[in-house]
């Protein structure tokens, strides 16, 4: 069997999606998510470029070997651009390989170790009392895990919350030029406790609490926050630092009992090894589609899994339905999977993509499609052209750029 055709569709579907799609002599067709939000066509041209004419004439059922003729080939290892394209191609391969066998991707993964996939939904509020109804709207569709953002009371705009449109370019009328969002730490970190306070009072014990620092604190910053949360018992605090900078992780250990995850911005098994090695984090968040597919990120779980660490997969609406079907394959067979991401999709989803799997009260399955479970619709999304978008940028009062 061959590869005859290996091509990248780019489409608008409520946000940008690069999808790759790989056909074979017999017919069979495979999907990969290739998408790097804000940077979307560095990945569409690494793949029309470099990598889509090495695919032509390959037996499609040799994963494994095309993952190591990709990485180790092209000499310039990891980052996102070069696993973001990687991670595309060898999820199309995994999707054909289950298709060819007739069975859903988790059962060539070892299969099911659990019936059904723990999510976290997101709720945001611009205040106390919107983001408290947003999580009562979450329980009541029977989540039992949130993840709470709220707006930081005087600043214009905070990350995470999309009920203020500066937040996040997700929707056609953002700017197409990257937006600036004042942050101010000092008055996030008095806020945020009694966020958690307000949550916890309001909707009791049982429900898992998450929230996203999207790495803005100093390390003792993070363990003052820690600290500050700790009576609320989050389920996780998530890139409470600079995630690239390990060191501070030893100190928020040593500093604080809450939970933390880490990873969506990880591309290979050499971001994650120390932390995981030193058990210094509980949860790892990398996604597929920006760690080399299902190949590498199975390999980086499977470390985990000796080292105690269990999984969080990223999953935010930029990461397609094709990335979201992945996931939900792997969360499945991981016996140390811990909670996935899950977001409401954008509108536009549908328009393009149709997908077997499931929620139901707060639980997800791939469903039982042979493959991924995704098809795409590639006429639909020739009319649904791509448009320039960027992730907001951080900068302090005096001017200065932060971290976004
Ligand atoms: C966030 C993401 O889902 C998350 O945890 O950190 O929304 C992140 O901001 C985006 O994926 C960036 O593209
Ligand atoms: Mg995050």
């Amino acid at each position: 069997m061959k590869i005859v055709s290996a091509r990248v569709s780019v489409c608008w579907a409520g946000r940008n999606y690069v999808t790759l799609l790989v056909d074979t002599d017999e017919g069979v067709q495979g999907l990969g998510d290739a998408t790097l939000n804000g940077r979307e066509l560095a990945v569409v041209a690494y793949l029309q470029e470099h990598v889509c004419p090495l695919l032509i004439g390959r037996d499609p059922q040799r994963i494994e070997d095309t993952w190591q003729y990709l990485y180790r080939g092209a000499y310039w290892r990891r980052g996102p651009v070069t696993m973001t394209a990687i991670g595309a191609v060898d999820v199309a391969l995994w999707d054909i390989k289950s298709k060819l066998a007739g069975v859903p991707l988790y059962q060539l993964l070892g299969g099911a170790v659990r019936d059904s996939v723990r999510v976290y939904a997101h709720a945001e509020g611009r205040d106390r009392s919107e983001l408290l109804e947003q999580v009562g709207k979450l329980t009541a569709a029977g989540f039992d895990a949130v993840r709470v953002q709220a707006a930081v009371p005087g600043l214009d705009a905070t990350y995470g919350v999309r009920g203020d449109e500066r937040a996040e370019s997700y929707e056609p009328a953002a700017s197409d030029y990257p937006v600036t969002q004042i942050w101010d730490t000092d008055r996030y970190l008095r806020a945020i406790p009694g966020v958690f306070e307000a949550v916890r009072d309001a909707y009791g014990g049982d429900l898992a609490i998450l929230h996203d620092v999207h790495n803005r604190l100093t390390p003792l910053e993070a363990v003052q926050l820690g600290r500050s949360l700790e009576p609320f018992r989050p389920f996780w605090i998530e890139d409470p630092t600079l995630a690239e900078d390990q060191r501070s992780f030893r100190q928020l250990r040593e500093g604080t009992t809450v939970p933390l995850a880490v990873g969506e911005t990880f591309n290979s098994v050499w971001d994650c090894h120390d932390l995981v090695q030193g058990r210094l984090v509980d949860y790892l968040r990398l996604s597929p589609s920006h760690a080399g597919g299902v190949t590498h990120l199975r390999k980086i779980h499977l470390l985990a899994e000796l080292h105690g660490v269990r999984t969080g997969p990223h999953a935010a609406s930029d990461l397609s339905p094709v990335a979201l079907a992945a996931i939900l394959h792997l969360d499945l067979a991981a016996p140390n999977f811990g909670i996935q991401e899950y977001m409401e999709r954008p509108r536009g989803w549908d328009d393009v993509f149709s997908v077997g799997y499931r929620l139901e009260a707060g639980r997800m399955h791939p469903g039982q499609e042979p493959g991924l479970g995704v098809t795409y619709d590639e006429r639909a999304a020739e009319r649904l052209s791509y448009r320039r978008r960027y992730l907001p940028v951080a900068r302090l009062r005096d001017g200065s750029m932060s971290d976004w």
